[in-house]
């Protein structure tokens, strides 16, 4: 049995979409749990047995927990291999493994200081210098990505829709709350659009009731 937790437009939004691929490549079920994070649901003793860290996703594979969307699309990529969502040949997924590592331990990271400078420092002016400062890195980091999807064909691995191609969308659509117009980004905006057009995105973006554009102009 596979369970998500996951809180709606939050990084779950990766592996929820994986496992819409797989539902609809293999037929396999899971339950979408929703976590509530403006409530405090993911501090409560109940969710902390679950995940101590105190954050989503946590995909429950009969009972087991698993945090970290790295750890947990590996797992589903292993348990799923007939749904081919990373390269099988050593040196092309190891590439591919860069990418989305960088994506989770540093645009990730970097927009968390943004979003949630209260995480990293006390006193309304350093949060303040935090946001400023963080804004910029991840304007530098989203330019990168943007450069990345000019090989993609038209998905980042190739004909279908994936992983990667779910963090993408995530990471510009948190850009707009760190004041980063997606028009400013021609080239990765038209992408997600491509992206959030496939049925699997499609559908986790209406369970989770998501506006893909989340800035606001001045
Ligand atoms: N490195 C973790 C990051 C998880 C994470 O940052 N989750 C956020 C949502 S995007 C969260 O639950 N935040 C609530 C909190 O930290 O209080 C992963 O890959 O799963």
């Amino acid at each position: 049995m596979l369970e998500l937790y996951y809180a709606s437009g939050a990084c779950s939004f990766i592996p929820h979409v994986t496992l819409e691929i797989i539902k609809t490549a293999t037929g396999t079920e899971y339950t979408p749990k929703p976590v509530k994070l403006h409530r405090g649901e993911h501090k409560t003793p109940e969710f902390l047995a679950i995940n101590p860290n105190g954050q989503v996703p946590v995909l429950v594979v009969d009972g087991q927990p698993l945090s970290q969307i790295v750890a947990i699309c590996d797992y589903l990529d292993r348990r799923f291999p007939q749904v081919g969502l990373l390269p099988t040949e050593p040196w092309a997924r190891a590439k591919v493994m860069s990418q989305f590592a960088w994506m989770n331990n540093t645009v990730h990271p970097t927009f968390t200081h943004v979003f949630m400078p209260q995480k990293f420092a006390d006193g309304e002016a350093a949060q303040a210098e935090l946001r400023r400062f963080n804004s910029l890195q991840y304007r530098a980091c989203l330019e990168r990505i943007q450069e990345w999807i000019g090989e993609a064909k038209p998905f980042w691995l190739g004909e279908r829709v994936g992983i990667l191609d779910a963090y993408a969308l995530t990471l510009l659509r948190w850009g707009g709350f760190a004041g980063i117009d997606p028009d400013s980004l021609p080239a990765y905006k038209a992408f997600v659009a491509r992206v959030a057009a496939t049925e699997p995105v499609a559908t986790i973006i209406a369970r989770e009731r998501i506006d893909l554009n989340t800035f606001k102009k001045a």
